[in-house]
C-alpha cells in the first residue's frame, strides 16, 4: 500500500528528496532564498504529489519524523550552497502543535552549522487558528533562536487580521490565488505591496508587481522547483 511504502521511504530515506524553488527580489533582480519542497518517488508508481502523501503522513502520525527529515536535509543542503541564501521550510500544523519543535530546530542548526537567520519556517493559517496561545509560544521560541517565520498561503484561511497581527511573522506569503486575480481586481492590487507574491507565471504579472512596489516573488516564471539550486532567476523573468 501507499502507506506502507511511505513508512519504508521514511525509514530508509529512499525516494524522498527536496526540490528548491527560488525567491527573488523583484526590484533588485536578485535571489533572496529558496523554498524547500518535499518530493517522493514511489518505487513502482513514480512521483506521488505532496497533496497526496503529506495528508497521508499526517493521518499516519508520520509528520514528526517526516518534518524532521525535511528540516535536517534542507539545513544540511543550504549550509553547502555557494551563497548564503535563505532556505524556507514548510511546517505542518501538526508540527506546530508539538512543543519539541523549537528544540529540534536548535538541534538541526547546531548540527548543520547553518546560521539561524538563513532559516525561515513557513506556516499556514491552519497552524495558528487551533490553539493560538500554544502556537504563539512555540513560534516565539523558534524566533528566539533567530529563525524567521513566514505565513504561507495567506488569504486562503479564515483568520482575522487581528489574529495575524498578534503573531510575529517576518513575512506574509500571498497565496497564488491573488496572482490569478491581479490583472482584474483593485482589491488584489491593494494587498500586494507588502508581500512575497506566489505563483508568478507570466511577465505581465511580474511587471505589475514591480510597478506596484511588491518586491519579492516566487513562481514558475522565475524558477521551477528543481533538485539543484541555480545561480539566478530565469532569463525571461529579467526582461
Ligand atoms: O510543491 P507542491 O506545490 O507540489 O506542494 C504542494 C503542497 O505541499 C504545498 O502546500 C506545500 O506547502 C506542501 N509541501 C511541500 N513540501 C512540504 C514539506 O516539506 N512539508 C510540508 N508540511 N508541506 C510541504
Ligand atoms: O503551499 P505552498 O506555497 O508551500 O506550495 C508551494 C507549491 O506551489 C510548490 O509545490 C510549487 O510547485 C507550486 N508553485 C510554485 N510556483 C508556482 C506557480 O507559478 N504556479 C503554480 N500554479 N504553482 C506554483
Ligand atoms: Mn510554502
Ligand atoms: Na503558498
Amino acid at each position: 500500500s501507499l502507506a506502507a511504502a511511505l513508512r519504508e521511504a521514511l525509514a530508509s530515506g529512499g525516494g524522498l528528496m527536496l526540490h528548491y524553488q527560488l525567491q527573488a527580489s523583484v526590484t533588485a533582480g536578485e535571489i533572496t532564498g529558496y523554498e524547500a519542497l518535499l518530493r517522493w518517488r514511489h518505487p513502482t508508481r513514480g512521483m506521488i504529489p505532496p497533496s497526496v502523501f503529506i495528508p497521508l503522513a499526517e493521518e499516519m502520525g508520520l509528520i514528526p519524523a517526516l518534518g524532521a527529515w525535511v528540516l535536517r536535509r534542507a539545513c544540511t543542503e543550504a549550509a553547502a550552497w555557494p551563497h548564503p541564501w535563505r532556505v524556507a521550510v514548510n511546517v505542518s500544523p501538526l508540527q506546530l502543535a508539538d512543543a519539541s519543535l523549537p528544540g529540534l530546530v536548535a538541534e538541526v542548526l547546531a548540527e548543520t552549522g547553518l546560521a539561524a537567520e538563513r532559516l525561515e519556517i513557513e506556516l499556514t493559517e491552519t497552524a495558528i487558528v487551533e490553539d493560538q496561545e500554544r502556537a504563539l509560544s512555540i513560534l516565539r521560541a523558534i524566533k528566539a533562536l533567530g529563525v524567521r517565520v513566514a505565513l504561507d498561503d495567506f488569504g486562503t484561511g479564515y483568520s482575522s487580521l487581528k489574529t495575524l497581527r498578534s503573531f510575529p511573522f517576518d513575512k506574509i506569503k500571498l497565496d497564488r490565488f491573488f496572482m490569478a486575480e491581479i490583472e482584474s481586481s483593485a482589491e488584489a492590487m491593494a494587498v500586494i505591496r507588502s508581500v512575497l507574491a506566489e505563483g508568478v507565471e507570466r511577465p505581465e504579472q511580474l511587471a505589475i508587481l514591480r510597478a506596484e512596489g511588491c518586491d519579492e516573488a516566487q513562481g514558475f516564471l522565475l524558477g521551477r522547483p528543481s533538485p539543484a539550486v541555480s545561480s539566478g532567476p530565469e532569463p525571461e523573468a529579467a526582461a
